[in-house]
């Protein structure tokens, strides 16, 4: 039994067949972490979303800001963006169970066995994993809630307020919360967060920096699979951390990794072709 992890799918269906068949891979007894935004973008989001389905009992996903903007459209709370490669979902004759078992996912995993923490986008700086943990569950319990999700979705667009303060409430707090686990990239010290800002490492605004970076981060050395920053192209050096997604969707690869031995391994759209 073998336990890996995968980078941003976004609707990249064959290149992570390709990646499961070079690892043998047995969802009667392998399992896999999906460091989410499953769809959008790419070419195949319908198909994405039934394949995983289909296996979702070999299954540990976390959510990313696609799959969550997916969540709103098909509560007609956002209209599709020009760029959106939803529209197949939304006309979809299973879209309910396709869309029921999205809402049922998380936004933070821990694996008290392993000691791995798999989020989208990151944790940041001033959060324990602990504290993170409850803050995820505030807004997983809301995604399941059929009462506040309409609530929720209509509010959680926005980069405002750019920081956590533990009095806010309701929707902004839950907005915060979610802007961290699946939009961050750079922030200050504090978690003040910069959300334009997207390419490389050198590309931080003045003042901030990647959320991984502060040595007075309070995950520090915490085992960390996270995805979503396309442009680090894989490449983090901060120790525990593993940054997937190498932007398959932009041209470049998916990565999977063993998670046990570390092992990565590569499959790009092109080499499909
Ligand atoms: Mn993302």
């Amino acid at each position: 039994m073998a336990t890996y992890a995968v980078g941003d799918l976004q609707g990249c269906l064959q290149p992570l067949k390709c990646l499961l068949e070079r690892v043998a891979f047995d969802p009667l007894q392998d399992r896999l972490w999906l460091v989410g935004d499953l769809v959008n973008r790419g070419p195949q989001s319908l198909e994405t979303l039934r394949f995983l389905f289909a296996m979702r009992d070999s299954l540990v996903c976390v959510l990313g800001n696609h799959d969550l903007h997916l969540l709103a459209v098909a509560h007609n709370i956002e209209r599709l963006k020009k760029s959106d490669t939803l529209q197949e979902v939304l006309d979809a004759p299973d879209r309910k169970d396709l869309l029921d078992w999205l809402r049922l996912q998380k936004l933070l995993h821990y694996d008290e066995q392993r000691d791995i923490a798999l989020v989208h986008a990151g944790i940041p700086p001033q959060w324990t994993l602990e504290k993170a943990l409850k803050r995820a569950a505030e807004v997983e319990e809301t995604l399941r809630d059929d009462a506040r999700l309409p609530l929720f979705l209509d509010g959680m667009y926005g980069n405002e307020p750019a920081k956590w303060d533990k009095d806010l409430h309701g929707v902004t707090r839950l907005r915060v919360i979610t802007n961290y686990f699946t939009r961050m990239r750079f922030c200050t010290a504090d978690g003040t967060l910069d959300l334009k800002s997207k390419e490389g490492l050198d590309t931080a605004p003045p003042g901030y920096a990647p959320w991984f970076s502060y040595p007075q981060r309070k995950t520090r050395g915490q085992k960390i699979i996270f995805g979503h920053w396309a442009a680090l192209e894989g490449n983090c050096t901060e120790p525990g951390l593993f940054a997937l997604d190498s932007g398959c969707v932009w041209g470049g690869a998916m990565t999977l990794m063993n998670i046990d031995s570390g092992e990565l391994h590569r499959c790009s759209c092109e080499d499909l072709k």
